[in-house]
């Protein structure tokens, strides 16, 4: 799916700022049709944030269902004749999108964008009313899945098996804009290269065709000097010299692909790109040829105040934070991050590997009175695979285009020991694969999942292993975890000869807690923790990288083991250093 962009034939309108908004306490929202006309409230809400932690009130915090936001849109003059679309980039987990009282588009999964022609429904010149309810609820049917409990004085409660707070709403910017009537429609580019040569293979969808339009296609390098061209809808360009796309030197080509109606330019996109290859070969993990060796982290959108809210300065500072550490790639756990940090890491040489929002596919870590097994009518069931299907199939659509990406991990800490994890999982592996054949799919293996127990892990081309060795096990005795972790990586590499990425280890650290004994939830602690899990990873041949749970502190529901959030954050949540981070800097930024 295209980003919306200006080019010579198409323009952009940023929707973002202060939305009229309303908490559909009663659930009568929808019923009484609020988007026929201005909501009735004082209240206002930014876009884009996450609404929970706005407003000093514990009901917003904790409602379960829909919020209304509302706002009048202006529409260009110049407009007239084009098509009009509008897009959200992402509505946190189920949206529904309204010009004046007409429903224009609605969408399940709460990181991924979704937009609706609305021509029919504005005039060019004219203003309209944009309505969008947004629900937070997980159920079996969405991705994340979760359950919603009502306790007895009739309270609705969500439950959910991941371990980051259900913030919710319009966490990235919502866009209107133009396109001609016959577009490019979406860009599918694929690289390798022989020898100094690139090879550029594209394919172009155009939509509003009428049959006789042609299609061209140009290279344009980092400088904007043309550097190959092709006519058709798809082909392989040949790039001489080519740069490549490195981790650490992000270069950039674009390609700008040209709709034209008798020999007349109608449609003009431009898609960048970097030329690079990914392989698992062996026990390795090669980028261009090269074995790579994952530094970096585990990661959340999470910012006080504006949670899961996408904001450029603080992107922009962790990004600078995973440098100073020598970090060079991280996941996107646990779902798609807005676009412009991928965009971010393209530029920088940064690789990514990108996840799906498919967390808490598991009912070992225990849901109360729940459901007892993963792979159930209640929990897991053919529901919640279509939304898999779908999550899979808009990250891929999104995401396909970033060099930064090097693999698809299509889950974190599923039940993988059930025996419904392999019918479950084998057609997804194969769906990611036959969207893209270009790049390594995975999934994250739980703990108590060992390598015997396990039964996916072949299924897919890396292993790829959270261990808390030391934590949840062994907890405070690193030297039984150093011998355990070690017994362990060795079962994974002989069972399947596959690169091992260390996923997740971390633990729990109130920053400014010091201990002469390296006591769990010190500063020390974490520090000799992390060196511990060093030691055994740079002895196993396998290993090929080792993110740390997690950058920074984060906020999840309340729970047992979480004050105010999870403290396994290297950096606390206002991204100040632990000692663990100078730990990581030294040993990252010397090799
Ligand atoms: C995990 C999960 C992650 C949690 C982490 C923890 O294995 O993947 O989402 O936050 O453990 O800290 O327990």
């Amino acid at each position: 799916m295209l980003k919306p962009q200006n080019s010579p034939t198409r323009e952009l309108v940023n929707l973002d700022g202060l939305y009229r908004f309303k908490v559909d306490f009663e659930r009568s929202g929808l019923a009484e049709k609020w988007q026929a006309g201005p909501l009735r409230t004082e209240m206002e809400v930014a876009v884009p944030s996450s609404y929970n932690d706005l407003f000093p009130d514990k009901a917003i915090r904790d409602h379960v269902g829909y919020v209304w936001y509302q706002r009048d849109v202006q529409v260009p003059r110049g407009w007239a004749g084009q098509r009009i679309h509008v897009r959200l980039d992402s509505a946190t987990h189920e949206g529904k999108v309204f010009v004046n009282e007409v429903l224009v588009a609605e969408h399940q999964g709460g990181y991924t964008p979704f937009a609706s022609d609305i021509t029919d429904h504005v005039t060019a010149g004219g203003t309209f009313r944009l309505t969008i309810a947004v629900n937070n609820e997980l159920t079996q049917a969405s991705i994340p899945p979760g359950v919603i409990t009502v306790t007895k004085d009739g309270r609705r409660q969500q439950q959910y098996m991941h371990d980051f707070y259900n913030y919710a709403g319009l966490h990235r910017s919502i866009w209107l804009y133009s396109t001609p009537v016959a577009r490019v429609e979406d860009v599918t580019v694929t690289t390798d290269y022989t020898g100094t040569v690139g090879n550029v293979s594209y394919s172009i969808d155009v939509a509003g065709a009428r049959g006789e339009e042609t299609v061209t296609v140009r290279v344009l390098d980092a400088e904007g000097r043309q550097v190959a061209e092709s006519e058709g809808r798809e082909g392989v360009l040949r790039v001489a010299d080519v740069s490549l796309w490195q981790p650490g030197a992000g270069y950039l080509y674009s390609l700008v692909a040209e709709v034209h109606q008798n020999g007349e330019l109608v449609d003009s996109y431009r898609q960048s790109f970097g030329v690079r290859t990914v392989e698992i070969r062996g026990k390795q993990f090669l980028i261009n040829g090269q074995p790579f060796y994952f530094k970096g982290f585990g990661m959340h959108e999470d910012h006080a105040g504006i949670g899961k809210g996408h904001n450029q300065a603080l992107m922009l500072n962790d990004f600078q934070l995973l440098d100073w550490t020598g970090a060079n790639s991280f996941r996107t756990t646990h779902y798609p991050y807005a676009e412009e940090v991928l965009e971010y890491a393209d530029r920088h040489g940064i690789v990514v590997i990108d996840e799906t929002g498919a967390v808490g596919l598991n009912t070992v870590f225990g849901f109360g009175a729940g459901p007892k097994s993963t792979y159930s009518d209640d929990y897991v069931n053919e529901d919640t695979a279509a939304s898999h299907r779908q999550a899979i199939a808009e990250l891929v659509a999104r995401d396909k285009n970033h060099p930064s990406v090097v693999m698809w991990c299509i889950a974190n800490e599923p039940n993988a020991s059930d025996e419904g994890a392999r019918p479950y999982f084998e057609p997804l592996a194969a769906l990611t694969r036959k969207l893209d054949a270009t790049r390594p799919v995975g999934y994250v293996n739980v703990g108590f999942d060992t390598p015997e127990k396990d039964t996916i892990t072949d299924l897919f081309d890396v292993v790829m292993i959270n261990r808390y060795y030391g934590w949840y096990h062994h907890h405070g005795d690193l030297s039984s975890a150093e011998t355990a972790l070690e017994k362990e990586l060795l079962e994974w590499e002989a069972k399947h000869g596959k690169p091992i990425i260390i996923t997740e280890y971390g633990a729990d650290t109130i920053a400014g807690l010091h201990s002469l004994y390296e006591t769990p939830w010190s500063e020390e602690f974490q520090a000799a923790f992390l060196e511990m899990n060093h030691r055994v990873f740079d002895r196993i041949e396998a290993v090929v990288g080792e993110h740390v749970w997690n950058f920074a502190d984060f906020q999840t529901a309340t729970g047992v083991i979480r004050v105010d959030g999870n403290k396994k954050g290297v950096f606390t949540r206002d991204r100040r250093p632990k000692a663990a981070a100078h730990i990581l800097r030294k040993r990252w930024s010397s090799n």
